[in-house]
């Protein structure tokens, strides 16, 4: 179909869900959807006080048309009430943004069996369910966007985040194999990784010392980025539209890394 340059990028008439959007990266892929034009923004948190904030918080950042739901992500039965409830309320779910996630930062020959497979759950098993869900009405409309937010440990290892590291590579696969099972059906399924992001979930590297010296992994992560800083959730929306939008269409099991530079440097030498 002949479109437009300026239309190629345009989410108008399209209704996108992003897991666990309530804050962080999730709700700013969510905001910069809106901004693309997108017609209803749906998220889902697993608590109802979370729902309700978010939504107030999307209302103030001028996003009216935004449905919150309650739902686990790893909640398969759950998941799937929440896909013909949302099929029903809003219609077609255009685009799905795998972003719900978390981490434990623990040295893995310390890590608890069932710390690791929560991460594993959430990270790697939920973006399958959720996915799995979703497909098959992408599938009889023979169009629709899967975007799941990998990581820098997609690609690299570091200590303490062992369960993270083999959910996010796995996750780089799953990507690949949407794309392989389902391209037929004009469906496409990317990867965004990004970098160090300042969220909740990287608070904890980023905290002053007890002395008020600088989080040494802040200083480290400063160091590994060409730019010299954490990036900012909003610096992801450009990325994630470009994914949403017919302007990938022809872009299938990518991983696009939004990292400021880090996977491509050494690191700063010292002075
Ligand atoms: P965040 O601030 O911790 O937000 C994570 C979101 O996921 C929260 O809204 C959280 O809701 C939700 N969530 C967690 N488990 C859930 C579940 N079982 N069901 C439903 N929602 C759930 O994290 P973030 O930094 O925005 O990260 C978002 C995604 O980007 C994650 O997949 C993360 O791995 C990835 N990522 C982050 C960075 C970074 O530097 N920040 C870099 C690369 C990739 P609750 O309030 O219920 O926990
Ligand atoms: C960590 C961080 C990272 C980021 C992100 C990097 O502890 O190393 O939390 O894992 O969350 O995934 O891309």
């Amino acid at each position: 179909m002949d479109r437009k340059m300026t239309n190629l990028f345009s989410l108008e008439g399209k209704n996108a869900w992003v897991t666990g959007a309530c804050y962080g990266i999730g709700f700013a892929i969510a905001k910069a959807f809106a901004q693309a034009g997108a017609k209803t923004i749906i998220f889902n948190a697993r608590h109802e006080e979370a729902v309700a904030k978010a939504i107030e918080d999307y209302k103030a950042a001028g996003i009216e048309n935004v449905k919150g739901y309650v739902c686990d992500v790893t909640d398969e039965k759950a998941v799937k009430e929440l896909v013909e409830r949302i099929h029903q309320e809003v219609g077609q779910i255009d685009i799905l943004v795998n972003n719900a996630g978390i981490i434990k930062r623990i040295p893995m020959h310390e890590m608890k069996r069932e710390e690791f497979q929560q991460v594993i759950d959430i990270d790697l098993v939920a973006p399958y369910i959720v996915s799995a869900a979703v497909l098959p009405e992408m599938m009889a409309r023979r169009e629709g966007k899967i975007i799941n937010i990998c990581s820098m440990m997609s690609e690299l290892g570091r200590e303490t985040v062992s369960a993270y590291a083999a959910a996010k590579g796995g996750l780089k696969m799953l990507t690949r194999n949407i794309c392989s099972e389902y391209g037929e059906y004009n469906i496409q399924c990317n990867g965004l990784g990004p970098g160090y992001i300042a969220t909740p979930q990287t608070a904890p590297l980023r905290e002053p010392q007890p002395d008020g010296s600088r989080h040494p992994f802040d200083a480290f992560i400063c160091a590994k980025t060409p730019a010299g800083r954490w990036l900012d959730a909003d610096e992801l929306g450009g990325t994630a539209v470009f994914l949403a939008s017919h302007a990938s269409d022809a872009v299938n099991g990518q991983i696009i890394y939004v990292d400021g530079g880090i996977l491509a440097y050494i690191g700063r030498q010292p002075k």
